[in-house]
């Protein structure tokens, strides 16, 4: 019997940083991260059981093409992982299409890794509460853990496997956040996260400090989100991606991510600033630069954004917008749910 299940699953950009795990084989992290859910990017994948002979490898397709090498061993993994939940032995077809590009630090693993959970753990059917599912979903990738919900989410650090889980983070309407991401380069980065964050714990002299700051940057802004106060989300948001760019800086080899262009954008997001628009920056492992404002000024920040730094010229910019939870679906609506349309181009 053919059994398939399909997740969609939508990208979180963090205001408050995770970078570094205290235990990597269950990937728990050293601090707790707070991030935004964006409706702008997803990924939709189906997991089917049945048409592959039993105890056989898993096979996988990304965006119409077969997946191979550590890429497919990563999702083989963590497809193991499920059918030891689940007591079974049959081998899963993964089909995945993304609106993110892969690898560029615009938190494609996040929604993969999220996607891949909701679908695999249905179609295996392990009936996981959303909790669960989101401890899962951070077996695969830190950040899918995030992806599990929409909106504003907190991922708990925890101290073992239980306790380190996301959940929503309501919010006053008058918050309204919302994100420009200036999309400088979608091409594969140099130097993996995972890669680059367990480098930055092993050498850098900075990351304690980074650790202790964090988790007072999350409770800060968990006060501000209560408050409805977007300028000091946003500036503590910006201060606390300066500073993991800054400890991983100081790990031997250095990380550094940022191009010129991206000091560019950290620049005119500064000049936008000084005119009285209020936006801040925040990267993560790629030089492209995510603006968080108020979702009443997206139209003009996006704008001033994609007119280019002086010099530059003009640059690519996507809107968006808090998205929304994961979501799972069975038999025919699976089937519709999946559009290659959604590639993006
Ligand atoms: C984050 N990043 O909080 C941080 C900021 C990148 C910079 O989570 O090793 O792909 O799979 O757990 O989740 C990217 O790291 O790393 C990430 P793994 P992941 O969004």
């Amino acid at each position: 019997m053919t059994s398939s299940a399909t997740a969609v699953a939508h990208a979180n950009i963090a205001l408050a940083k995770y970078w570094g795990k205290r235990d990597e084989a269950l990937a728990l992290p050293a601090t707790s991260s707070l991030s935004l859910t964006l409706d702008a990017f997803r990924t939709t994948t189906t997991v089917t059981l049945g048409d592959l002979a039993p105890g056989g490898p898993d096979v996988a397709t990304l965006d119409g093409a077969p997946m191979a090498g550590d890429a497919l061993a990563r999702v083989q993994r963590f497809l193991d992982l499920v059918r030891g939940l689940a007591g079974s032995d049959l081998p899963a077809s993964v089909v995945s299409v993304a609106t993110v590009p892969t690898g560029a630090g615009l938190a494609s693993s996040a929604s993969g890794f999220a996607a891949l959970a909701g679908a695999a753990a249905t179609a295996y059917g392990l009936d996981l509460a959303p909790r669960a599912l989101s401890r899962l979903a951070r077996r695969g990738s830190g950040s899918a853990a995030r992806s599990v919900f929409g909106g504003l989410v907190l991922w708990h650090a925890g101290t073992d496997d239980a306790t380190s889980y996301a959940e929503p983070v309501p919010f006053p309407a008058v918050l309204d956040p919302a994100m420009a991401v200036v999309v400088l380069d979608d091409g594969a980065k140099p130097v993996s996260s995972r890669v680059a964050m367990r480098r930055t714990v092993q050498t850098s002299p900075f990351f304690p400090g980074w650790v202790e700051a964090t988790e007072q940057d999350v409770a800060e802004m968990l006060a501000a989100v209560a408050a409805g106060d977007l300028p000091v989300l946003g500036e503590l948001a910006e201060s606390n991606a300066l500073r993991m760019h800054a400890t991983m800086l100081g790990a031997r080899p250095p990380v550094r991510y940022w191009t010129g262009r991206t000091m560019a954008v950290l620049d005119q997001v500064q000049g936008l600033r000084a005119d009285g628009v209020g936006c801040w920056a925040t990267m993560d492992a790629g030089p492209n630069v995510k603006v968080l404002c108020a979702g009443s000024d997206l139209t003009t920040v996006a704008a001033a954004l994609a007119t280019g730094a002086d010099g530059t010229g003009p640059q690519r910019v996507v809107t968006a917008r808090p998205g929304p939870d994961l979501r799972v679906s069975t038999g025919a609506a699976a089937d519709a749910a999946v559009d290659p349309a959604e590639v993006l181009a």
